[in-house]
């Protein structure tokens, strides 16, 4: 797949506030400084799009960008000291407002950083997607950090730990420009499999 357009559209704070309509939307989920927003930006090809920063906590409200004839939606990042206290519970949170509510949501991409193994939230947002019966990926972020070998052993850790299939599981690196076509194909994939069912 290759991406003609790909630009900012809106942010928003409120639930009140959330699209509401047919555009097939794709949504970055994780904790603060995973690499949500750099992997957005890496899938597009645009590196400035989405703000990136080194300090946790960039991301505080859902960030639409309008990418061809789909959506990319970067959401806030949880788990960080500083954000509000209805940011660190997905079933109270906005986070949780957007994937409730986003009617065409097809598919939730959760940032997990390749050298850690999943915190609590990231194991409350999984049996959140689980729960409501929401499709999602695992995408392991910022494999630059780690040799073949220690990646290999953390994906089997991490995919234990979730109790989860590896091939639920993609590894990219923003940085090393790694898994980049892996992941427009996804996306494809996922576009014509929703076409397919209107
Ligand atoms: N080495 C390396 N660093 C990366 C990679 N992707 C992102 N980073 C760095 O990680 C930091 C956080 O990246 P962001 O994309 O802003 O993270 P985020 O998940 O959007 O963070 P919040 O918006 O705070 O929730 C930045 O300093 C990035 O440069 C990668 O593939 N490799
Ligand atoms: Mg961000």
């Amino acid at each position: 797949m290759i991406i003609k357009k790909a630009e900012y559209l809106t942010s928003v704070a409120n639930a009140k506030d959330l699209i509401h309509d047919d555009v097939p939307e794709f949504a970055f989920v994780g904790r603060s400084n995973v690499g949500k927003s750099s992997a957005l930006n890496y899938i597009t090809g645009r590196r400035g799009l989405a703000k990136t920063s080194a300090t946790p906590g960039k991301t505080k409200l859902v960030n639409y960008f309008s990418v061809d004839d789909f959506r990319l939606v970067d959401l806030p990042g949880y788990g960080f000291a500083k954000v509000g206290k209805a940011q660190k519970d997905v079933w109270s949170s906005l986070i949780g407002d957007y994937l409730l509510s986003s009617n065409s949501l097809i598919l939730t991409f959760v940032l997990l950083d390749c050298r850690h193994i999943p915190t609590e939230q990231d194991k409350q947002m999984i049996t959140f997607l689980l729960h409501y019966n929401l499709p999602f990926m695992i995408i392991l972020t910022k494999i630059d950090k780690l040799s073949k070998q220690a990646l290999k052993q953390n994906i089997k850790k991490i995919a234990d730990t979730l109790k989860l299939r590896q091939e639920m599981f993609i590894s990219i690196s923003a940085e090393a420009n790694i898994g980049r076509e892996q992941l427009l194909d996804i996306l494809e994939t996922r576009l014509n499999l929703a076409k397919s069912e209107d």
